[in-house]
């Protein structure tokens, strides 16, 4: 596997301020707790473990009258995210990110982009997370990632890791999305983003919506990342996540798509967000997790 290095660095962010319901900030713990550092030792690879980037719980939830919830230490955490990154990349290792809510593909995203400057991205969810503070329904950060990467938003999330490069959305593609605001549909068609919904993969099957998905995302990059929010799944697969919808992924499903992609030999980062495990049962989200991050990074049964 000529573009995964052999060494894979840990990183954990166990923040929760961009969601709703608390329990994505132990994410990183249950993850970790379902052997992922073994299952990578296991596939050959030399892991160094990073630890937390430790958020603080601010009491004053609202900043400016902005409607953006938590966007202080939002932004503060996500810029550590986004050195830290760039610095394991410079090192020659592989980041993998453990959230956490998804509002940590900014500090993710940003940080690859110092070394990526075309990057391809892979962002599987049932929802667009590419609101703004005027399109949210909640105000809740974890639905924005999308639009910052592209340059839309706060400018203070817009503004972490600088203001040069941003992601093209033609090499962006989303993939089970099953659940959109209003204003997400306009700015997505607007953008030209390629979004496989649930629609598609049904129609199309698993196989042909990641040969397509690889083709675009891998077109004149330099790189590719992929954004895994475990609420892609069905609950049924994946019961502990904040904002549960019926009708994702199956556990097959999940996996050959991670399996095409490791496959293919494009990815250069990734990261598995929204584990909540208030909400999950015997830590089966977080074991999911670690599946997935397996046959993303090579693991076959035979
Ligand atoms: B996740 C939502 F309104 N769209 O913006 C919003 F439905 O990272 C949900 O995908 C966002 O889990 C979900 O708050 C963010 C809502
Ligand atoms: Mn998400
Ligand atoms: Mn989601
Ligand atoms: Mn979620």
């Amino acid at each position: 596997n000529s573009m995964i290095n052999n060494r894979v660095s840990i990183i954990g962010v166990p923040l929760d301020l961009g969601a709703d319901r608390r329990g994505v900030d132990m994410g990183p713990s249950a993850i970790r707790y379902a052997k992922v550092r073994e299952k990578l030792q296991e596939l050959g690879y030399e892991v160094d473990d990073r630890g937390d980037i430790l958020p603080t719980r601010p009491d004053s939830c609202y900043v400016d009258g902005t409607k953006l919830k938590y966007l202080d230490e939002i932004e503060r955490v996500n810029t550590e995210l986004c050195h830290m990154v760039a610095e394991e990349i410079g090192k020659g290792c592989f980041p993998l990110i453990l959230g956490g809510d998804h509002s940590i593909a900014i500090g993710t995203m940003s940080g690859v982009l110092q070394h990526k400057k075309k990057l391809g991205v892979l962002w599987f969810d049932a929802h667009g997370d590419i609101n703004t503070a005027e399109t949210s329904p909640t105000g809740n950060i974890h639905g924005m990632p999308v639009a910052v990467s592209f340059g839309i938003g706060h400018e203070r999330l817009t503004g972490v890791g600088g203001r040069g490069v941003k992601l093209d959305p033609a090499n962006f593609v989303m993939i089970g999305i099953r659940d959109l605001d209003p204003g997400e549909k306009v700015l997505l068609k607007e953008l030209g983003v390629t979004v496989y919904t649930m629609h598609e993969i049904d129609i199309m099957g698993m196989a042909k919506v990641m040969e397509e998905a690889i083709a675009l995302v891998s077109d004149g990059t330099d790189g590719v990342h992929v954004s895994f929010d475990m609420d892609v799944m069905d609950p049924l697969h994946a019961p502990g996540v904040g904002t549960p919808v019926f009708g994702g992924l199956t556990y097959r499903e999940s996996h050959l798509a991670m399996e095409l992609i490791s496959t293919a030999n494009i990815v250069t980062s990734a990261e598995f967000v929204e584990v909540n495990t208030v909400l999950d049962k015997r830590n089966q989200t977080a074991r999911v997790a670690v599946a997935l991050i397996g046959s993303l990074l090579g693991e076959r049964v035979l």
